[in-house]
């Protein structure tokens, strides 16, 4: 018998659905009772996340519940720079901290195999999960890009106002350079490990490409997250890959134009009709439906779905958000964007 389609892995390929397959960004998380059942069994985030038993069970809590076309590896964009030994911490209420790294020295302490090696109980996560999920749904690997890792690196924690790396990326611009390449290199053979591990499909988290000048833009984003993609090709991977340059604003054409990335995620901020004239007619998009709507739902939130989804009929299009789903989020609601999206 023929496999049934993944929807979600046939539109990065091309393919155009009357509803879209849908998946949300932190689709499994704390909106979810049953996470925090689960979570309290780890000692902490990073035991849960190299825990693949408890990462394989986070990973399909989202898709029992919700039935989404995609599951997202539940992993962080952190492990990377734990496993180069910035000892990451998840300080409750306060979000990730980590020792900063004042140079790219401090990244460059441990050879390659094993900084793979000490990431293997996320690849085992990325095949347990496989070997579970129906054939319609999509697996989704990630890792963030150089750009927003390094931010992470250098500022040692995260919501700041990122001058720190800014400002470095000015004043010492030799050294940021080389922290952009060891992070392309090592995220390369990260993402590969996840495709060979299992992963339809692979994502590239650029949370923190906002607020950059243009000039900024082109040698912080585009250009590291070129050279990652094609590194990442070179190795042999042929997954799809979706970039996500958050904030990214008009940068988004050159971005999606000269990234070599499938498909490109979308933020909140966004026009979607802007996206639709600016991005060639073929390039898969996702998002951007604002997370806030989902918690106040109603005839707002349906019509709103129902505007993005118009605005996109005409080119492969992946239903997500413009960021993450947020903690007061009502099931209710996802439930019900679900079925809106799926015209249920
Ligand atoms: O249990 C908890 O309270 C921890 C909350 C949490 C979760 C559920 C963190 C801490 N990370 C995650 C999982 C996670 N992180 C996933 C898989 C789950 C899913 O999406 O369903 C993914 C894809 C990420 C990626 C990630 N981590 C990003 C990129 C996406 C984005 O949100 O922009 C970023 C920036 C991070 C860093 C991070 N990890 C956790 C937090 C709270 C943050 C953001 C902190 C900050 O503001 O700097």
């Amino acid at each position: 018998m023929a496999q049934p389609e993944k929807k979600l892995l046939e539109t990065l390929n091309g393919k155009i659905y009357e509803h879209p397959p849908v998946w949300m960004m932190r689709q499994a998380g704390r909106h979810l009772p049953e996470y925090l059942e689960l979570r309290g069994r780890a000692k902490d985030f990073l035991d849960f996340c190299y825990s693949p038993s408890l990462a394989t069970e986070a990973t399909l809590q989202p898709i029992r519940r919700y039935n989404m076309d995609g599951a997202i590896l539940f992993a962080d964009i952190l492990l990377i720079l734990d496993a180069m030994g910035r000892n990451v911490r998840f300080v409750k209420g306060e979000g990730p901290q980590l020792d900063p790294a004042s140079s790219a020295a401090d990244l460059d302490k441990f050879p390659l195999e094993k900084l793979l090696d000490r990431m293997s109980p996320v690849y085992e996560t990325v095949s347990r999960v496989k070997s579970q999920l129906a054939p319609e749904t999509t697996l989704i690997g990630f890792a963030g890009a150089p750009w927003t890792v390094a931010v992470y690196a250098i500022e040692g924690k995260g919501g700041t106002d990122k001058s720190a790396a800014r400002l470095k990326a000015y004043q010492d611009p030799e050294d940021l350079d080389a922290i952009l390449d060891i992070l392309v290199e090592t995220t390369a053979h990260y993402l590969k490990a996840q495709a060979d591990a299992g992963a339809d499909a692979l994502m590239v988290f650029d949370s923190w490409a906002e607020g950059l000048a243009e000039d900024s833009m082109d040698r912080l984003v585009i250009k590291p997250t070129q050279k990652l993609i094609q590194r990442v090709r070179d190795l042999g991977v042929t997954q799809p890959i979706i970039g996500f340059p958050r904030g990214s604003g008009a940068m988004l054409e050159p971005y999606a134009k000269h990234t070599g990335v499938t498909g490109v995620g979308l933020d909140t901020a966004l026009p979607v009709k802007w996206v639709h004239e600016a991005l060639p007619k073929s390039m898969p998009v996702q998002g951007n439906l604002d997370p806030l709507r989902l918690i106040s739902g109603g005839d707002a939130m349906d019509a709103r779905i129902r505007e993005i989804k118009s605005a996109f009929k005409d080119r492969p299009h992946i239903f997500n958000l413009g960021h993450g789903v947020t903690p007061q989020t009502p099931i209710s609601n996802v439930e019900r964007a679900v079925k809106v999206i799926r015209e249920e």
